[in-house]
């Protein structure tokens, strides 16, 4: 069965493919990836927190966040020389995006703006694909990203509508979409997803793949994260995320979205190498490598190393579509 790309699924239908016996599920998922991707490729990127903590907004699951106490180390904006050496070190790894993280409510008018944007030219430069995720941007913001050679821009929807106000009070599911809406207009590659963990039930996941899959255009990137419960966060106790959680989410993402980079991303340091080969196999084509996500802790390099030779993986080269499009 050829899947055709389509902006128009209901929620019924999603409920259906989600819901389908699981090893259906990965069969579709891993047919639909074979006639959109190359299945042996795995889009490697670097994450780097540019700004750490002390948040004004209250999500629940981020260690980030001023108001919990999470022993995150407070770091204001960091140096453009300093970025640059971890930009270099990510692409010498064989990293080909880099994206730089601040742990801000929205972007501001600023001189630490200024700041972002040199950055953004300077890891552009490199020939890295670069991605930022800063909170909310208004369309001259997105537009400014865009003229220093920003690639793609960060910014989740995180679970559904009506399960989000469970887990953030200080802004709106509307602003998120605001957002997502200025950075697609600046022509900016659009990085949009959740995370799985955070208390919200398999219609939460089912809503809001049902709003990431009827955007005009799909995201070019959905991020699919498993809650990493950090101690001092409102979710700490929170159950680990099964596998089967995970790969019923990345399975039903590559069906609704078969062109998509799905993104393996936050918790795979809590999961071993068959379960991310699970994953892979349901249509995950593209990880976070480093030690580090943003504060929390990533699988080694090495490993990572280990995992692509196990299973005959091959790192995306740069600016890919691109490529295809010129
Ligand atoms: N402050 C900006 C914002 O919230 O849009 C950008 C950085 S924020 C850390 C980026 C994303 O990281 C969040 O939207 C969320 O999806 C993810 N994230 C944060 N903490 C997480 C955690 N503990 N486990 C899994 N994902 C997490
Ligand atoms: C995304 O979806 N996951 C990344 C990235 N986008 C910015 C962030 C994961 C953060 C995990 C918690 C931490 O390390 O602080
Ligand atoms: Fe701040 Fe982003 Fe963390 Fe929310 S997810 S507390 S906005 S850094």
């Amino acid at each position: 069965m050829k899947e055709i790309i389509r902006n128009d699924w209901t929620i019924e239908e999603i409920q259906e493919i989600y819901n389908s016996p699981v090893l259906d599920l990965i069969f579709r998922a891993a047919s639909a990836h074979r006639q959109y991707n190359n299945t042996g490729e795995v889009q490697v990127c670097t994450l780097l927190s540019i700004k750490t903590g002390g948040c004004s907004e209250d999500c629940a699951y981020c260690p980030q966040a001023a108001r919990y106490n999470t022993g995150v180390n407070v770091h204001p904006l960091m140096k453009q020389e300093e970025v640059m050496a971890n930009a270099a070190k990510a692409k010498a790894a064989g990293s080909t995006r880099f994206c730089m993280g601040a742990a801000w409510r929205e972007v501001r008018d600023n001189r630490d703006f200024d700041r972002v944007i040199e950055m953004v030219k300077g890891v552009n430069e490199l020939g890295m694909e670069v991605c930022c995720t800063l909170g909310m941007l208004t369309e001259t913001q997105a537009q400014k990203l865009a003229d220093a050679g920003l690639y793609a821009y960060n910014h989740n929807l995180d679970t559904s509508k009506e399960y989000y106000k469970e887990i953030i009070s200080t802004r709106t599911y509307n602003e998120r979409l605001d957002t997502l809406d200025n950075v697609r207009k600046a022509g900016i590659s659009v990085c949009c997803g959740g995370i799985v963990g955070l208390g919200e039930t398999h219609t939460d996941r089912i809503k809001m793949l049902h709003t990431l899959s009827t955007m005009p255009e799909h995201p070019e990137s959905v991020p699919i994260n498993a809650l990493v419960a950090v101690e001092g966060t409102p979710l700490e106790n929170n159950q680990k995320v099964d596998i089967w959680d995970m790969v019923k989410m990345i399975a039903t993402a590559r069906i609704l979205m078969p062109k998509a980079m799905v993104r393996l991303s936050a918790g795979r340091a809590s999961f071993s190498v068959s379960e991310q080969a699970l994953c892979f196999m349901a249509g995950a084509n593209s990880i976070f490598t480093g030690e580090k996500l943003l504060t929390t802790p990533n699988p080694s390099f090495d490993e990572d190393k280990a995992m692509f030779n196990l299973l005959g993986l091959t790192a995306r080269e740069a600016f890919k579509d691109d490529k295809v499009l010129a």
